[in-house]
């Protein structure tokens, strides 16, 4: 067993058995005229990480443990994209309009793409997911069942939204989790301290956090 310098207390993993998940680093949540932007938000928050999370999956892709992508993302006849979520809120352009990179949140479009500097590698899993959280209506459960890890380690965005309800869904089911703080943003930096703080409460009640070189040391001296 390896441990990671984590808080609230170590965090226990064998290298066979952890992943790395990288939730939605797409480019319709980090540049401009994408989905978080049409909600008014700052996407440069999201940018900023993009280094560190690009040092997290290189870590990985070094030490041999698999890396998994998400996207958040519905099919083009928007068949599984509720119109609850299509129509709730205010934002300049919906999931499915036309925007400047290509309709908002659809498979295949430029927009819904993963950045290239954050790019899956052949042969990485790419699960595209219709809600915040991977497992649902995804082949995610069974693709991690399938790699036998237990230990998940989570990057990505938003924190408090996709990132926070993968890592619950992954909690409730067993994995043990943890989040690379500096890896994952939210447009609200207040959302972000308050959701790392909500995951390690309580003797790690939804799982652990550490920094990106807290990991990576973990893996390096595993
Ligand atoms: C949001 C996400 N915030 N990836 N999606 O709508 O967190």
């Amino acid at each position: 067993m390896a441990e990671i310098d984590a808080l609230p207390f170590a965090f226990v993993f064998k290298p066979q058995t952890m992943a790395l998940v990288v939730i939605d680093m797409q480019r319709d949540f980090a540049e401009p005229g994408g989905f978080g932007a049409s909600l008014g938000n700052d996407v440069g928050r999201i940018t900023a990480i993009v280094p560190t999370v690009k040092k997290l999956i290189e870590g990985f892709r070094a030490a041999g443990l698999p890396v998994i992508h998400t996207m958040e993302c519905h099919k083009p006849d928007l068949s599984d994209l509720p119109p609850t979520k299509r129509n709730r809120g205010n934002p300049s352009i919906r999931i499915g309009d036309v925007g400047p990179m290509g309709r908002v949140l659809i498979s295949g479009e430029p927009g819904t793409a993963i950045l290239d500097e954050l790019a899956p590698l052949p042969g990485e899993i790419v699960i595209e997911k219709p809600g915040k959280g991977a497992f649902y209506a995804t082949s995610f459960g069974d693709n991690i069942r399938r790699l036998g890890a237990q230990q998940l380690v989570f990057a990505g965005v938003t924190t408090e939204v996709c990132v926070q309800t993968t890592m619950r869904e992954a909690n409730d089911r067993g994995y043990e989790c943890l989040l690379a703080e500096d890896a994952t943003e939210s447009y609200f930096a207040e959302f972000k301290t308050a959701a790392i703080a909500m995951i390690r409460a309580q003797g790690a009640i939804v799982g652990w956090t550490a920094t990106t070189d807290q990991v990576l040391e973990g893996i390096a001296n595993a």
